[in-house]
């Protein structure tokens, strides 16, 4: 599992949220449990080693504590992800920066009003996959009016204080050898 070396920028604004967040998240997300949250589509094309293929990046609502629309979504990916090159997106700007960890980060930016809670939106991307196989996250930044949630908690099991699955999983995709 690679998702350690994704984490580059912690983001300790977002982890606050608190038991009112996580209340108002189980609310939201039980009814609808098809539904993820900011999740990795691969479009039934699997990511291969050192290969190019397009994933979505789809954020299925907006911010959980206070159930407020989307302003700007950030994607952090750590140093083996090789090129990410974001499609355009009706009604977002998009940009792609260098870390300092070597990693990259695209931010999309809402331009007008919020993107309405309730309603997914998809970000492709277009990928070169990292040349090792094996599994890669992309930590997820959503910023709200006065909420942020960030997608970045590792899969596992339960423990004391932390729900299993947990209630702002990480999206990761399996990248596969290629022969
Ligand atoms: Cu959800």
């Amino acid at each position: 599992m690679d998702y350690g070396q994704d984490m580059t920028r912690p983001s300790a604004t977002t982890l606050g949220a608190g038991i009112t967040g996580l209340a108002a998240a189980v609310l939201l997300c039980v009814p609808a449990p098809a539904q993820a949250h900011g999740i990795i589509d691969l479009g039934s094309v699997d990511a291969v080693a050192g290969r190019t293929s397009t994933m979505t990046l789809e954020v299925q609502h907006g911010c959980i504590t206070n159930a407020t629309g989307t302003l700007q979504v950030e994607a952090s990916v750590g140093r083996p992800w090789r090129r990410v090159a974001p499609q355009p997106v009706r009604g977002w700007t998009v940009g792609v920066q260098r870390l300092p960890s070597g990693g990259q980060q695209i931010t999309w930016t809402k331009q007008g009003d919020p993107h309405p809670f309730g309603t997914p939106v998809f970000f492709p991307i277009r990928v070169t996959w990292p040349q090792k196989p094996g599994v890669y996250s992309m930590k997820v930044v959503q910023a709200c009016p006065g909420d942020v949630t960030t997608w970045g908690t590792p899969p596992g099991p339960a423990t004391a204080n932390s729900p299993s699955p947990p209630i702002t999983p990480i999206p990761q995709v399996k990248v596969l050898p290629a022969n």
